[in-house]
Formats: structure tokens, sequence, C-alpha cells
């Protein structure tokens, strides 16, 4: 661990100790900090040379302090501050990272408005609670928000949907650099995570110089950071920063392996390594000199003794001991949809009609989709009311007429009210196919009103799935508060289909509620949610999350045919 890093920490835990009024404590650890960053030599170095007796000539470190830094040399953690974490809870971390928000201003901002987050004060700086504080004043406030929007904007994780067509262009465009062999997109956006950081690609290459020029001078570069013998780091346009890896064909799994990441998946691999009494590295796994495997990943896998990984389940959440007791899930696989069960029409805020959106679903190698527009309460986008909705079954009864080998079927997304009632009477929905609801209102509701208000839906009858069950959008609005063991075990109970929706911005249910709904015994579908022809692409994102989810194919209706799916509905 680097020296900035070393005191980045102990300035975090000095905040802390400041806030629970060891003012001595915080003190101590300020002092070290600045000690830290003003040695010449690395602490990691000293410490490896003479432990923390070492450290402790260097003026300001002390016993309890050494230890500390130890532990995050040893461990890249140290108990203290996850002691004191639980103790206090203020995300200093978080705050910390705001341009000119000190510790003095978080101490400040929890005592007297109990603020823990960056969230936390954006909320109170935009209602003029800062101005108020003493020693604070409008500009303050103003500056506050100011430096809120700027982290927001360079520290910004962009959406995986709109991330990733971008880095498949380049990735197309890098494997056709000659002597380039292989190209993969490394990464988080590998892993299908919902957001990314930066993208990492990795190349394998005859000719490093010819791939790493070509990659600065793309015309999507805006900046070139930095550039090694094997590693070039550049900012796009787009404001994402890129990495490009270069490696030889002989390390290129061992590289995949440790690009893919995540950090924590890696070094629970590492550590399997070394009992084993073998190093990995991006370059290999070894045995003493000797590169033992590195070429291809499966094989870094099989020689640590796991079953393969996929990227998807790659976060240390106990995918590792799972592979190595050789129980894998099968993991539901790309392209197994059979149908799509929500999609919007022009009828309502959708741009094709649904004739258009059958075809195109066809094209793409599925069976069936239900047409699911929206509800009346939904009045902007023209949401249907039991008599359109009778007049729009005619429609679709004519396009059936028309499509071979496809069928759409009737369906709704019926908006559930505040008190968990429908939009929509029961006789309607009772006669249609297929009946999602779903909340588009009432967000702040309590845990307890919330749970109550889809559990009521829950019961009806009529209602077959839960459309993007938490309502949650990414960056912009958190789930809505409920008890997801409430609703797993009712869904469950009621036979009730839960949602993995495919937008880039909703991919609602999350990938940990997946798993977690997974375990209760829950089914699910994927849905595009498309109200465009393009907008089937999103599929891809579903599955991925649903993978990330650990789900398999049984767990999933919409990849059974089309009788066999509808016998899954209530
Ligand atoms: P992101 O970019 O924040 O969405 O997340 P990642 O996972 O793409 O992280 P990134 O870009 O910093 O690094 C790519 C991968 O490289 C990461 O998943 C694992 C590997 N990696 C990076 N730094 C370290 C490290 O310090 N130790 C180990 N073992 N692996 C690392
Ligand atoms: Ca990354
Ligand atoms: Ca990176
Ligand atoms: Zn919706």
């Amino acid at each position: 661990m680097r020296n900035s890093e070393i005191a980045r920490v102990l300035r975090i835990i000095s905040v802390y100790e400041d806030m629970m009024d060891g003012f001595f404590k915080a003190r101590a650890y300020d002092r070290a900090a600045r000690a830290i960053e003003s040695l010449t030599e690395e602490a990691e170095d000293i410490y490896r040379r003479g432990g923390k007796e070492e450290l402790m000539k260097i003026p300001g470190i002390g016993l309890a302090i050494s230890e500390k830094i130890g532990d995050l040399i040893e461990t890249g953690r140290t108990e203290h501050l996850e002691e004191l974490k639980k103790r206090l809870p203020v995300d200093v971390e978080d705050l910390m990272g705001l341009e000119g928000v000190g510790p003095k201003t978080i101490k400040t901002l929890w005592q007297k408005l109990k603020i823990r987050d960056i969230a936390g004060l954006e909320k109170a700086a935009r209602g003029g609670k800062i101005r108020e504080l003493p020693r604070f004043g409008e500009k303050s406030e103003a500056d506050i928000l100011r430096s809120i929007e700027f982290k927001r904007k360079h520290s910004g994780r962009f959406l995986l949907g709109q991330a990733l067509p971008v880095l498949e262009e380049i990735r197309g465009r890098l494997a056709k650099v000659p002597g380039v062999k292989r190209v993969i997109i490394a990464g988080s956006a590998r892993r299908m995570r919902e957001t990314i950081g930066d993208a990492d690609f990795l190349v394998a290459t005859s000719d490093p110089k010819r791939a790493m020029d070509f990659f600065q001078g793309m015309p999507d570069v805006e900046h070139v950071f930095s550039r090694g013998k094997a590693k070039v780091l550049v900012g796009l346009k787009s404001g994402m920063d890129a990495d490009l890896q270069v490696v030889e064909e002989k390390s290129f799994g061992a590289a995949s392996q440790y690009f893919t990441g995540n950090k924590d998946h890696n070094v629970a691999l590492r550590r399997i390594a070394i009992s084993k009494g073998m190093k990995l590295n991006e370059y290999g796994l070894y045995r003493g000199d000797r590169q033992i495997a590195g070429s291809s990943e499966e094989e870094v896998y099989e020689k640590l003794g796991l079953e393969w990984v996929p990227p998807e389940m790659r976060e240390n959440l106990g995918e590792v001991e799972t592979a190595a007791k050789g129980k894998m899930p099968d993991i539901i696989p790309y392209g197994s949809l059979r149908g799509d069960l929500q999609t919007q029409t022009s009828w309502t805020d959708g741009s094709n009609s649904i004739m258009e959106m059958a075809s195109r679903a066809k094209e793409l190698g599925m069976e069936y989709m239900a047409v699911t527009d929206h509800s009346k309460r939904m009045a902007f986008t023209g949401g249907l009311d039991e008599r359109k909705l009778e007049r729009q079954a005619r429609e679709i009864d004519t396009a059936n007429k028309k499509m071979r080998g496809f069928t759409i079927l009737k369906g709704i997304e019926v908006d559930i009210l505040r008190d968990g009632k429908l939009d929509l009477k029961d006789s309607a929905l009772k006669k249609l196919d297929i009946v999602g609801a779903s909340i588009h209102s009432s967000f702040n509701l309590s845990r307890k009103d919330q749970t109550e208000r889809l559990v009521n839906a829950m019961e009806n009858q009529n209602v077959d799935i839960i459309f993007h069950p938490t309502a949650r959008e990414i960056q912009k609005r958190e789930p809505c508060d409920l008890d997801m063991d409430a609703i797993f075990d009712k869904a469950r109970e009621t036979g009730t289909i839960l949602e993995v929706n495919a937008m880039p911005n909703r991919l609602d249910l999350r990938d940990d509620h997946i798993r977690a709904a997974k375990e209760m015994g829950c089914k699910f579908s994927i849905d595009s949610d498309a109200h465009a022809l393009k907008h089937f692409d999103y599929l891809l994102l579903g599955v991925g999350q649903a993978r990330r989810g650990w789900l398999e194919k049984k767990d999933v209706i919409n990849t059974l045919s089309l009788d066999r799916m509808l016998k899954e509905l209530k």
C-alpha cells in the first residue's frame, strides 16, 4: 500500500476520533498521516525491512498507530476503522471526497443536521439548511452544491448499457490492428456490473507499439494520461477513462483473469495459489520460475483446483468456495430467452406499433411477446382504460393472424395504487393472458406501507408478474423502501413472478436481490421493457444481471416454450 493511501486512511480515522470526542487520538492520527506523507521512502518498504519497530522510529508514529499501519500493509484494512464506522454511521470517506469539505465541516454537519453522506448533504443544501448553520452562509451552501456536482461529473460511473456499445465498437477496431491476436473488454464491463468506472481493454499482440499507438490515436480519445511499456491510459471524449493493457499470448488467460477482477476475487485466487505453493499474477500461474498456466483462463482456474467461474460471478461473494467444491451453478446462457413479457407500443408511450414490435422480436429469434402498455393512471402516456384495452385486444387478434410461428400475448402494465389496489378492474384483467403490475408513484412510503402495497398486489389472483419490483432508477432514484424478505416470501407463496427489468437505468431486481429471491424459491422473467425496436437489445443486460444473481435457465420462465411458460403463471 502506498504512503498516500496509508495517510488517507489515518486521516479518516482521525476524523472519526474527533467526532467521537477523542481529541488526543484524533490529533495523533492526523500527525501520523502527515508524517507518512512526508516520508521519502515507502512505509511499506520500511515495514517489510523491520516491522512495526522500524515504523516507530518515524517521529509521530507510536506503537498503536504502527500496528494499524502494519494491518493496512498486510491486509489492506484495519479493524479499528471498521469499529469506528460501526459506532458512528457517517460516511466520512464519501464526504471527504468533496472539494472544500474538511473534517471540521463534516463534524458540524453531523452534529447539527445529522448528515451522514453526500446524498444527505445535497438534500440539506438544496433545502437551504446549510446557510443557517453558524459560520456557513449562502456562499458556502452554493460551494457545496457545486462540488457535489463536480464530483458527480468527474468521479461518476457510467451505465453499462450506455457504455457497452461504445466499448464493443472499440474492441472491434482493436481486433483489426495488425499483430493483434486476441482482444477482450475486461474489468467491470466484462463482469456486467450495472455501472462501470472505467473501461479496460486487454490485447495479446506481437506488435505492442502498434496497438498502443492505434489506441491513443483513436478519434474518441480526448487526452492521453500516461503511457508505459505495456499500458496506455486515456480519457475519452465521453468523459470515461479507458486503459489498454498489452500482453504476450502466453499470458493472455492470466491477464484476462487478472484484469477482469474484481479485486477481491483476485485476492482470493492468489491466496489459493500461495496455499498450494504457487504464485499467481497477471502473467501466469507459476511454480517456482516455471509457468504452469497462463494462455487460457480455464487453465488458470483448473490448475488452482477450481471450476471456471463466469465473469459475472467474480465478486468474491461465495463463488470461489463454490468453484472449489465443484458446485458451480449452470447459470443462464446469453440468448436463452424465447419470449419477452414486457413491451410498450404506440398505444401508449412506445414508438412502434404492435405489428412492428412483434416482427422485430420474431426477427431476433423469439417465439412470443406480451404487449403490456401502461394503464390509465399513467395519463401522460395515454394509459389504457378498460375500454381501450378491449379495442387493443382486437388489434392483437388481427396481428396474430398475420404472424407465423410467433404469438402476441394480451397483457398490461397495470399501476399499483398507493394502497396496493390496481388501476384497472379485475374483470378486465381477468381476460388478459398476462398481467404485470408495477409502482410508478408514491415512491417514498414507509417500509411498512410500501411492503403492504406490494404484498396486496401480489395477493391479487390476476397479477402474474411484478414489473421492476423496487422501482429504482440507477443514479437517480433509490429503490423503494421494502422488506425484501417479506416480498420474496409472498412472491413464492402466491406464485407471483418477479421481473428482472433489462432497461439500462433500471436493472431491477438488482443482482443481490435476485440471488436472495432465488434462494427463497422465487421465479423470474427477464424483460426488455422495450419502448422502441432497438430496446430489445437491452435483453442482453437483463441476462447479464440475472447471471450476476446466479440464476439458472430453469429459474426464468421466459426461457420456456409458450405453453409451458403460460402454465407458470397464476
Ligand atoms: P470499475 O472500473 O470501478 O468499474 O471496476 P473494475 O473492476 O473494472 O476495476 P479497475 O478498472 O480499477 O481494474 C480492473 C481490474 O484489474 C480489477 O477488477 C481487478 C484488477 N485490479 C486492479 N487493481 C488491482 C489490485 O490492486 N489488485 C488486484 N489483485 N487486482 C487489481
Ligand atoms: Ca474498470
Ligand atoms: Ca481500469
Ligand atoms: Zn414501468
